[in-house]
């Protein structure tokens, strides 16, 4: 090993006590047999896949010990016995999430909705209001993308850094006390090789936050052992630049052996004092650990591992050298050992029992009700040999699921298609019932069902009187920012170039001056890692603005959006939340990645989230607003080409809001109706105009929001009036246009009301080409939409509206 790094030790004082010592004995037999029955489970059909921690068992324990009430955990599929050793999870809870059973209260981190190995405290009361995070172990909800949990630990780390540093938070003391809480991430060796990663160390070791990062190295990825992973095949080793000294910050490294009790508890507590006390990052290098039944239930590591490895990975296994260390130090004899492995088997057996009891007794019961009432009801029917064959297929079902029985009452009432309401009426209620049950399920939270939902927050008008002058439109935003920071400590935005000269338009120009770099802070070029610093810090509590300076950049931070955010509400069932409000510019100005309006990318990526796009910064300031007083994540993407155009200065700024979900009809009209958004909004208002010099009259809809979309029926009812309509948009063909258009079909019921079929305007589906000419020739024009609409009336009425 290249290096070996000592940590302060003192061998005077024992560092756990001898209680202690036989109780983390019994925590990783506890665990290590929740492994190896898991396994069990997922071969005899019980469990559709599993991933186990055994191997992993000794550092966990080291780390619980130094994780302290307040800390946040961001890791990885690998850590259940950190979980059970904190308490934070049992081994019953364990269970119910390796059967998938779909309840908070069963499994409360993910109420069933998550694969095996995907640990989340809950930070939320069930009306969705935050609990005292101050005063509980938390956990940040896990996804299964490899090492997509380091940006989100950046910002978990980050937020301890303001907590402390900056006094108008102390505000919010069920947050934090005074930026105590250590972030303490997991990954494992092979994952290390993600870029963002290595973006995650090089921003905390820049920012200096209080972050631990253990990297549990196995030697291998599935089966793919380091050489092909990492640099110098170890990952502690590369990272050396990163090792602070004594003139320079950055990060402190310590390697520590997975089985080496002593030598775990040891780093772990340093770390934790370390991060904690001083605000340094620490990476932890956990070398030697096993596999011992190979990396999941999908193969065997047989395949792949040379016999060599394999007896290796026997004779270093964690827990045999735990075993080893305590009869070596005296500490207990084989006997009792054996004693505490036998009697936390017995325990695993029996929590593993009552999980599969109440998981499959709820369905069992579910079955046996439809049986019989597909019985009954055979009886009253004309289908009584195919009712009463889908009862006997259903009795007969090994392991049933919920849906073979909802699957058999769903062709039962096809089958019963000619049938009287009286004879299959019990059928359909009891299908209705479970509808909405399984909505609740499997399909709810999605969004924020709290007071705080979006489409709760009372619209309030912006108002204006005779001195509101006009103003470049990056002023009504600064002036908001402005307003927001002095009223409202849990606001702070960072971003690229967004501290110092407050961001490349100026919106927050002279802020961070006024209040401070905790407040308006310029970050590195690293989109990923800011959108993990606003999740992080949405998580405990605060409200970030993070920038991503173009749209077109969102794409590097898009993974962490799409994986983390806007799932987490939903893959929670409503234990955490993270509003997060990402600010970005998009839509035309100049050049391939300058000017684009990738929002079907958007839509299709990030449902869970609030999609604005406003037309204007007066209507983006009362988003913003909205949006805060709100508790749901955001994207707002601002014109690009808007902060010099001039708009009247509102009164109320930071009070007014706009009504999201609402669209807003900007022209009335009679023949046509142009639904759009963002800077369309002026190319559709200025064809609508030459439009209406030919005597077409048409009624412009500024749609607002994305997401969500007309929840107001705005659309449906003014096509009911015109009969007719575009969706216009710069997105490719296909992309938002089309989204529109499929809301406005599937949701409105408009078909009935068209006169003629409805069209989509979009932009040519290349990038736009550079200048004015290029934006012409690439982005949909006035021309463009003024002559798509006179086609659709010259269809309509030829000789009035001749080709032209
Ligand atoms: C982005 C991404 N790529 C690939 C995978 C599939 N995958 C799951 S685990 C894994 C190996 C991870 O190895 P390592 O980081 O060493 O963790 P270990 O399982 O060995 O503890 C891979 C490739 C994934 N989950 N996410
Ligand atoms: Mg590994």
């Amino acid at each position: 090993m290249a290096i070996t790094k000592s940590y302060p030790q003192s061998p005077e004082e024992p560092l756990v006590s001898k209680e202690e010592i036989l109780n983390d004995f019994r925590v990783a037999v506890t665990s290590r047999h929740a492994s190896l029955m898991g396994r069990k489970e997922v071969f005899m059909g019980k469990a559709k896949f599993g991933i186990f921690g055994d191997g992993k068992e000794l550092a966990q324990i080291a780390m619980a010990k130094a994780f302290q009430i307040g800390d946040f955990r961001s890791g990885y599929y690998r850590d259940q016995t950190f979980m059970l050793a904190l308490g934070e999870l049992s081994v019953q809870q364990y269970f119910a999430q390796l059967y998938a059973h779909a309840d908070v209260n069963a499994e409360p981190a993910s109420g069933g909705r998550l694969m095996n190995g995907h640990f989340a405290t809950r930070s939320l009361n069930e009306d969705g209001s935050w609990k005292d995070l101050t005063k509980s172990y938390n956990s940040a909800a896990d996804i299964s993308p490899t090492a997509a949990q380091m940006p989100k630990l950046l910002g978990l780390a980050y937020a301890s850094k303001l907590f402390r540093e900056n006094k108008g938070l102390k505000v919010l003391p069920q947050f934090s006390t005074n930026g105590n809480e250590v972030a303490w991430g997991t990954i494992g060796n092979a994952s290390t090789s993600e870029g963002m990663f290595f973006e995650s160390i090089n921003a905390a070791g820049v920012m200096q936050v209080p972050m631990v990062i253990s990297i549990w190295d196995d030697e291998y990825g599935i089966s793919v052992p380091n050489e092909f992973h990492t640099t110098k095949g170890s990952i502690s080793e590369v990272l050396m630049g990163f090792q602070r000294n004594e003139n320079q910050k950055g990060i402190e490294i310590l390697r520590v052996k997975g089985w080496d009790y002593e030598g775990l508890v040891q780093a772990f507590k340093h770390a934790g004092q370390l991060a904690r006390k001083e605000h340094v990052p620490v990476l932890i290098h956990v070398d030697e650990m096993t596999q011992p039944q190979g990396h999941s239930t999908s193969g065997s590591h047989e395949r792949y591992k040379s016999a060599e490895r394999l007896q290796w990975e026997k004779d270093w296994d964690c827990i045999g050298k735990f075993r080893d260390y305590i009869i070596s130090a005296g500490i207990a004899k084989d006997e009792v050992l054996d004693q505490i492995e036998s009697e936390a088997k017995a325990d695993v057996k029996k929590q593993k029992e009552a999980a599969w009891n109440t998981f499959s007794g709820e369905i069992k019961n579910e079955v046996q009700d439809v049986v019989s009432l597909l019985r009954s009801t055979g009886e009253k029917s004309t289908r009584k040999v195919v009712l009463l064959q889908l009862a006997d297929d259903l009795s007969k079902t090994i392991n049933p699921v919920r849906k073979d029985a909802v699957t058999a009452v769903r062709k039962a009432l096809l089958a019963l298609r000619l049938d009287s309401d009286a004879v299959k009426g019990n059928l359909r209620t009891w299908y209705k019932d479970q509808e909405a049950k399984n909505f609740d399920r499997y399909n709810s939270h999605l969004y924020s069902h709290s007071e705080w939902a979006v489409g709760k927050v009372k619209e309030i008008p912006a108002t204006y009187d005779e001195k509101s002058h006009l103003v470049d439109g990056r002023e009504i935003l600064q002036a908001f920012f402005d307003y927001t920071l002095e009223h409202d400590p849990r606001f702070f935005a960072f971003g690229e170039d967004v501290g110092k000269i407050g961001d490349v338009n100026q919106a927050f120009a002279g802020l961070q001056a006024k209040y401070g770099e905790q407040r308006v802070a310029d970050t590195g070029i690293r989109e990923c890692t800011i959108i993990g610093q606003g999740i992080g810090t949405a998580l405990r509590g605060l409200r970030p603005v993070a920038e991503i300076q173009y749209l077109d950049y969102l794409l590097y931070g898009l993974q962490m959006l799409s994986d983390d955010l806007a799932s987490l509400l939903y893959r929670t069932k409503g234990g955490q939340k993270a509003p997060l409000i990402v600010r970005t510019r998009g839509h035309r100005l100049e050049g391939v990645w300058h000017s684009g309006s990738p929002m079907g990318m958007i839509l299709s990526s990030l449902r869970g989230m609030v999609v604005c796009v406003p037309r204007d910064m007066t209507q983006a300031a009362g988003m913003y607003k909205t949006l805060l007083d709100s508790d749901e994540p955001a994207i707002m993407v601002e014109c690009l080409n808007g902060y010099r155009l001039k708009e009247k200065m509102p009164t109320n700024l930071g009070q007014y809001t706009v009504a999201l979900g609402k669209p807003e009809i900007l022209r009335d009209g009679r023949d046509l109706t142009i639904v759009t958004y963002g800077s369309m909004c002026r190319i559709v208002l200025d064809a609508a105009e030459e439009l209406a010099e030919i005597g077409i009259s048409v009624e412009v809809i500024d749609v607002q929001t994305l997401l969500p979309f007309d929840t107001y029926g705005v659309i449906g009812h003014s096509i009911q009036k015109t009969n007719r309509v575009i969706f216009a948009d710069e997105d490719v063909p296909g992309g938002a246009s089309a989204f529109m258009l499929q809301q406005v079909m599937d949701e409105q019921g408009i078909f009935r009301h068209l006169d003629s079929e409805p069209q989509t305007i979009a932009a040519q589906a290349h990038r736009p080409a550079y200048s004015s000419d290029g934006d012409y020739f690439s982005k949909p024009s006035v021309d463009d939409v003024t002559e798509k609409a006179y086609r659709m009336m010259h269809e309509a009425n030829p000789k009035k509206y001749p080709v032209i």
